[in-house]
């Protein structure tokens, strides 16, 4: 008879612990998108900072794990890919706890993080074959521009120029558009490749796509790679642009080899097949649950045309999310999101009694877009949160009648305000709230952090449950 050893048999122990494991399914790629400043990096670096510090009922109380005194702890580990740059939680948090306290750089790109949640299931079949388990979980940081550059994949360069000619011709973008349209006219489909002239338009280009986003507030903008071009900045694969006399073309066309139209439709194919279709392949297909981040509040400030252009890029985030069979990406690859979170942030920046608007309207964002999308039974849900609350809620006395109020220091000058900020629409605002309504946005710095506290958040539990919880059973 065959004797095992102390450590064969330790290893045989592992090894049908590791193949449990696998078996029980504990293992979570989550991804976290949202358009530029909706507020990932602080949703991510306070998800990760509750679940290493602040692991109790106080601070989670709607997290079922926590609440059953199940959660046994939670450690970061080594990510899964080391060719993709790290999310740097501890810089973030380093930023939260300097003296004043500041909001952490806003990121670039995409990157992941790993972390090991561990806990007792609870009663029944895995808890009884297992004491304790682990949850392994990635996250994903990646920008939300991405996942708008979608319809590119169905489309060809012509089509596409012509879609954005419409946009570039229509305010608010016409007025800041025209020059750049002038010059980019004086280009001839059949006029031998100019490298320099395509680079100078293609980088005005982008100063436009810069213009839009920073200086309008809005963020339907194609490519969306050239706003975050990361390691291909400077790349010729970058320097397209649609051009003015796509109007008067045939999309039968065959360019002219060696011509200004072949070398753009060379570069926009490209990008199409390299840039969009590779990260579809090589990471969305690869997240089993997302969460979206929208900031309805600041395009609420920034008025009508920068909340109808929010409307438009959530209902064109949400084309990538239509698994319906004959959707373009099932076409190209089966994706395995199995739920899905929609979140309103920032919501310290309203009253309390505002939530509730702040979740109907971004219900109001996302039902249009779901009319043509189909989650294919995709447990979807919908929550108004703050993930670093940088304000406290009370109430003020205005003209002897007691309202509320939130306190805040604000960003910029670090002085102590208390405001109403307005009243939030639970519908889509129409031209009567744009006349009688002002909704004031202002910046506020976080609060300092406390050494022994975890930060302080408004239902980052919530989420939690909603994205985790049946995995800590
Ligand atoms: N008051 C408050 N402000 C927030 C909160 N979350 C984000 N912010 C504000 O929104 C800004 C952007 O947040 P980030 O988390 O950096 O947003 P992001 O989506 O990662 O932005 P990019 O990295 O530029 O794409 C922050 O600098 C804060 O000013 C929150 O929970 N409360
Ligand atoms: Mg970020």
């Amino acid at each position: 008879m065959k004797i095992t050893s102390g450590s064969a048999w330790q290893r045989i122990q592992q090894q049908g612990f590791d193949i449990l494991q696998r078996g029980l399914d504990r293992h979570v790629r989550l991804a976290v998108t949202g358009l530029s400043r909706s507020g990932k990096t602080a949703f991510i670096t306070s998800l990760v900072n509750q679940l290493l510090e602040g692991c109790d009922n106080q601070h989670l109380p709607f997290f079922d794990v926590v609440r059953q005194d199940r959660f046994l702890g939670c450690r970061r580990i080594s990510q899964p890919h080391p060719h993709i740059p790290s999310f740097r939680y501890d810089q973030a948090l380093q930023a939260l706890s300097s003296q004043p306290a500041q909001w952490p750089e806003p990121t670039r790109g995409l990157s992941e993080l790993r972390l090991a949640i561990r806990f007792r299931p609870e009663k029944g079949v895995t808890s009884w074959l297992t004491d304790t388990a682990t949850l392994f979980l990635d996250i994903v940081d990646y920008p939300g521009e991405w996942l708008l550059d979608l319809p590119m994949l169905n489309q060809q360069y012509l089509v596409w120029s012509r879609e954005q000619l419409q946009l570039l011709q229509s305010e608010p973008r016409a007025s800041k558009a025209a020059s750049w349209l002038q010059k980019a006219q004086q280009i001839k489909p059949d006029d031998p490749v100019n490298e320099d002239l395509l680079r100078d338009l293609a980088e005005e280009y982008t100063e436009l796509l810069h213009y839009f986003r920073e200086t309008l507030g809005l963020h339907l903008l194609q490519p969306g790679r050239f706003l975050l071009p990361g390691e291909m900045s400077g790349a010729p694969l970058l320097h397209f642009f649609p051009l003015p006399a796509a109007t008067q073309l045939e999309d039968s066309i065959s360019p002219v080899p060696g011509t200004q139209l072949e070398q753009l439709v060379k570069r926009f194919d490209a990008y199409r097949d390299h840039v969009v279709k590779g990260f579809y392949k090589e990471h969305f297909a690869q997240f089993d649950r997302q969460i979206v981040l929208a900031d309805c509040l600041q395009p609420l400030n920034a008025g009508p045309a920068s909340f109808r252009d929010l409307k438009r890029a959530i209902e064109l985030i949400l084309e990538s999310f239509n698994y319906g069979r004959s959707s373009l990406l099932n076409r190209l690859f089966a994706p395995k999101i199995d739920r899905l979170l929609f979140a309103a942030t920032k919501a310290d920046h309203i009253t309390p009694e505002q939530h509730s608007h702040l979740v109907a309207l971004l219900g109001q964002l996302v039902h249009g877009a779901k009319q043509h999308v189909r989650f294919d039974g995709i447990p979807c849900d919908t929550m108004a949160l703050a993930s670093i609350r940088a304000t406290t809620a009370g109430y003020c006395q205005h003209q002897g009648e007691s309202i509320p109020a939130i306190q805040g220091n604000k960003a910029d000058t670090g002085e102590a305000i208390t405001l109403f900020p307005g009243e939030v629409p639970n519908v889509l605002p129409n031209d009567e709230y744009w006349q009688d309504n002002h909704f004031e946005f202002v910046s506020f710095a976080p609060q300092a952090k406390q050494p022994d506290q975890p930060l302080a958040h408004i239902r980052l539990d919530q989420a939690l449950a909603f994205l985790l919880g049946d995995k800590l059973q």
